[in-house]
């Protein structure tokens, strides 16, 4: 590890799902790739880390990939030097003996702690205000969002000309799900289903299966399965099942790493995304989008919901506007939607013309890696 490079921590704890891995995994490349930065990504279960990237060795407790020093989280934490930024993922509570070490330093560290996106405006008036402290280290928050005065989305410099790039370039997209073992009939539109267990799904599949049009379902493996194997009556469904109902074909595909699910989002129509980086994935794909919001105690997760509708709807004609908040909020409540599907699908030259106006008004912002980057720099 060179002398001279910044050295920043930073700290995953695996919930569950993928998206505390998802986020800090893209986070710690970014920071290596594009600002030279020594990282070290500490994580308590590479299981999930392997899913999204499979060249980790799970059984090794350290280890570099793509730049990035990968370390387990051990049980039993032994006495670490304190890097020079510290970030806890998601509120992620740091070991004991580690916080101590930051007290230690002669210069105390910048310790941040990068909070779960939300379009809720409170965001604006918290984003880097200074938290607890640690002794006389000082805690900042910081938010992700999408307006100005949050510290943005994870954007990857080039992101959006290589989507462009690959949109437009039909015999890479067909190379590319050729290899994901998908033959894409040219007449069907093609849809990615990335969600939670949903008792509306039925309802949806049933729309898509009495269309006219033919449609192209591809589902990761993962946790809607179950809902897919019930519509089907099929049981245990596996990556490369293949299923034909009427308009719809369903077929299901292997977790993929990263950067392919990226790919995936780019070929299709329509992406059904959740939890937090897909969500974010989907937006940059430029295609338009349905959100599956990870549900949280008290239902707080619906008010983040609206917000970001209240956001993202802004341009669009009111029965445009009504249609995809409808199909959102009849998703997220497990409810039929059938009628929404109907009417989203009159209003598809709009919606699409707006999910790319969204993506670009959005990268108008400083990516991420780089608003933290910036954030340290001014700290120091
Ligand atoms: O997996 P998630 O549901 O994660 C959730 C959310 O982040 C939620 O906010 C959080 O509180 C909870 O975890 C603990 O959805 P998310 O955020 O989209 O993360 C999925 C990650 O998996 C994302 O980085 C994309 C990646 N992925 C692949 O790499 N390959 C794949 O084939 C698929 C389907 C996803």
């Amino acid at each position: 590890m060179s002398e001279l490079k910044t050295r920043w921590d930073i700290f995953c704890t695996v919930v569950d799902n993928y998206g505390d891995i998802g986020v800090t995994w893209r986070l710690a490349r970014q920071l290596v790739a594009e600002h030279s930065l020594a990282v070290r990504l500490w994580v308590d279960d590479l299981r999930a880390f392997e899913r999204m990237c499979p060249e980790i060795d799970v059984h090794v407790a350290q280890q570099w990939q793509q730049g990035v020093e990968v370390r387990r989280w051990p049980a039993e934490w032994l006495p670490t030097e304190a890097a020079d930024v510290v970030i806890a993922a998601f509120a992620c509570q740091l070991p004991a003996t580690y916080m101590e070490a930051m007290a230690e330093r002669k210069q105390p560290p910048l310790w941040m702690n990068l909070d779960y996106l939300s379009a809720e405006d409170w965001v604006m008036g918290c984003h880097g205000l200074p938290s607890v402290k640690y002794k006389h280290v000082q805690k900042y928050f910081f938010f992700p969002g999408f307006q100005k005065g949050t510290g943005g989305l994870l954007r990857e410099s080039g992101l959006l000309e290589r989507r462009r790039q690959f949109q437009q370039d039909p015999q890479a997209q067909r190379t590319f799900l050729q290899g994901l073992g998908v033959d894409r009939a040219p007449d069907a539109q093609l849809i990615s289903l990335f969600a939670y267990e949903n008792a509306g799904l039925a309802s949806w599949l049933d729309a898509l299966a009495s269309d006219s049009m033919s449609t192209h379902v591809l589902v990761p493996e993962g946790r809607v399965l179950g809902d897919v194997e019930r519509w089907l009556g099929v049981n245990d469904l596996q990556a490369g099942a293949l299923h034909v109902r009427e308009a719809v074909t369903v077929q299901v595909l292997p977790f993929v790493r990263q950067d392919q699910y990226d790919q995936l989002l780019w070929c299709c129509d329509f992406n059904a995304v959740r939890g937090e980086d897909s969500f974010v994935r989907a937006q940059w794909a430029g295609r338009p989008l349905l959100w599956h919001i990870y549900q949280q105690e008290e239902d707080v997760h619906l008010d983040k919901l609206e917000a970001f509708l209240a956001l993202y709807v802004k341009g669009l004609s009111a029965p445009a506007s009504e249609a995809i908040s409808g199909l959102w909020r009849a998703w997220n409540a497990g409810a039929k939607m059938t009628d929404h599907w109907h009417s989203t699908r009159k209003h598809w030259p709009e919606l699409e013309k707006h999910a790319e106006t969204w993506c670009l008004e959005q990268a108008l912002q400083a990516d991420l890696a780089t608003a933290l980057v910036q954030f340290y720099g001014n700290w120091i």
